[in-house]
């Protein structure tokens, strides 16, 4: 914020799985991220859960319900880049479609993203939004394991 010093802030981000695949969303920005593929997500509200906002991120960007919301890791991401330099402490959860629900994801912020698709984790789209990149290029998967 102008005047103001600036403070790292907290994001809740979902890989939202269905089969093999995983809802991503190539993101509209004024920033170096422009038009990378991302998850659904944004900031933690005062007061919530990282469950309750990843419930209400992925409702207000996507209008999809979402069930068995759980915790699989957190990283910290400093963007450098214009206009302004920001610093996120990254949530990541997993969710499923709720059963009841709708399943077809609808662009609900057409002024932040270009639009939702499934996309196959063997098969990722290009660019992928760099804090997505860099766990992917480790190893990280989102799945539950198959045993
Ligand atoms: P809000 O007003 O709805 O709370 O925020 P938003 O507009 O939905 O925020 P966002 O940019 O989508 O997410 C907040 C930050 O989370 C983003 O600027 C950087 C960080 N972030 C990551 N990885 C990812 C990701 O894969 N997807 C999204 N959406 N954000 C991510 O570090
Ligand atoms: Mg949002
Ligand atoms: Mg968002």
């Amino acid at each position: 914020e102008i005047g103001s010093t600036p403070v790292p802030r907290v994001a809740v981000v979902v890989f939202l799985l269905k089969g093999k695949t995983v809802l991503l969303g190539r993101r509209r920005s004024a920033r170096a991220c422009h038009a990378t593929f991302a998850l659904p997500g944004g900031h933690l509200e005062f007061g919530e859960s990282f469950e309750e906002c990843a419930v209400r991120e992925v409702k207000e960007e996507t209008g999809l319900e979402i069930d068995g919301t759980e915790f699989l890791t957190v990283t910290n991401n400093v963007f450098a880049q214009e206009p302004s330099p920001s610093h996120y402490v990254t949530i990541f959860m997993r969710a499923v479609l709720a059963d009841d629900g709708e399943h077809v994801p609808q662009n609900l912020e057409p002024d932040k993203c270009f639009g939702w698709d499934w996309y196959d984790w063997d098969n990722l789209p290009s660019p992928l939004f760099w804090p997505l990149e860099k766990m992917v290029l480790s190893g990280f998967n989102p799945f539950p394991s198959q045993r």
